[in-house]
């Protein structure tokens, strides 16, 4: 009896709290959305938001019509902002990198754990398996709705003053780092000067030598043509790399009938699986097309030896350990399972 009484009230809160959610008037559409990226339509990032934007004009049959703002530019650069933005409704959407958003989500720092992830298909075991569920878990708490798993890609070392092989060679480098105090971390522990600053100022810095170095992608060097500022060394040593994720703000998507957001949702995977794929081109040994265009600007690519690499991995060592705590170690045990396992 008891049971059943409780049964109809559960069943009554659950038909108010679904009443609730709809909007008493007709839901309202926006003439445009606004698709907040650091990078533009040169780089596989900018690329894949702009692919995402199109596919939904095209499966919604332009109910939806999104407008892509690059260089963070609805936050004024500032990319460690895009987060907030995003669940404030300042941004209705985005391709964001794990690392812009690590200040907020302190789990989204487990792909900086350094050398943590050997290689592509690693990144996919934590993406594409229960960590990436539990990180979209975790975002979906915070007013976003996250769709898709995009690329930035495996962050290499480059510099204006000599060859980096050893954690030696980077002592007193003065370094441009991103997002969140994990790097400064890593680069503290290398001995370098690490200092902290937006993608838009950082390319004023290498041109005027404020700093020395920075480390991103291959396809990032390459399309912000970073030889031009004075980075003529690269060393390939793949020590962190920062995924893309597609999203969109919780009230934008909760505007949108049902088909429509299987539509955004379909488009956001098929963009991403683009971009994923753009993001890796040329860069590896069976296709290095990107890396000998690199090469042919005049940039001297330092190839690391396992041991190389691991003399890397052992003056970061520490960082990892801290890190991982803060990260939480349940989850940075699960992701090198499965990483194990790949
Ligand atoms: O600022 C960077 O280095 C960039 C473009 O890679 C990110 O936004 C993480």
């Amino acid at each position: 009896q008891k049971r059943r009484f409780n049964a109809l009230i559960a069943g009554l809160f659950a038909s108010a709290a679904l009443g609730l959610s709809m909007p008493v008037s007709a839901q309202q559409y926006k003439d445009e959305y606004k698709l907040s990226t650091v990078l533009g339509e040169a780089f596989p990032w900018g690329w894949g938001a702009k692919r995402w934007a199109d596919l939904v004009a095209e499966k919604t049959e332009g109910r939806i019509k999104i407008k892509v703002y690059p260089g963070t530019s609805l936050v004024s650069g500032d990319q460690t902002k895009e987060f907030t933005a995003l669940r404030q409704g300042i941004i209705d959407m985005a391709v964001g990198s794990t690392i812009n958003w690590s200040p907020q989500v302190k789990e989204l720092n487990l792909f900086a754990l350094p050398f943590l992830m050997p290689d592509h298909k690693a990144i996919d075991a934590l993406t594409q398996g229960r960590v990436g569920t539990k990180m979209f878990e975790i975002l979906a708490e915070r007013d976003v709705v996250p769709l898709a798993w995009g690329e930035n890609g495996f962050r290499e070392v480059s510099n204006s003053k000599k060859p980096i092989r050893t954690p030696e060679d980077v002592k007193g480098m003065k370094m441009r780092v991103v997002g969140s105090p994990l790097f400064l971390a890593t680069f503290n522990a290398l001995g370098a000067n690490p200092t902290q600053m937006s993608w838009a100022d950082a390319q004023p810095a290498m041109a005027t030598g404020a700093v020395d170095g920075q480390e991103n992608p291959l396809a990032v060097f390459n399309a912000a043509k970073l030889h031009t500022v004075g980075q003529k060394n690269l060393t390939l040593w793949g020590y962190v790399a920062d995924p893309l994720i597609f999203v969109v703000n919780k009230n934008v998507w909760n505007s949108w009938s049902e088909a429509d957001r299987k539509a955004v949702s379909e488009a956001a995977q098929q963009a991403a699986k683009e971009e994923i794929a753009r993001a890796r081109a040329g860069i590896s040994a069976g296709d290095d097309a990107l890396l000998k265009e690199i090469e042919a600007n005049g940039v001297a690519v330092v190839r690391l030896s396992d041991a190389e690499r691991d003399a890397f991995r052992k003056a970061t060592a520490g960082v990892y350990k801290e890190w991982a705590e803060k990260i939480g170690s349940d989850l940075v045990k699960q992701a090198e399972e499965d990483i194990a396992k790949r």
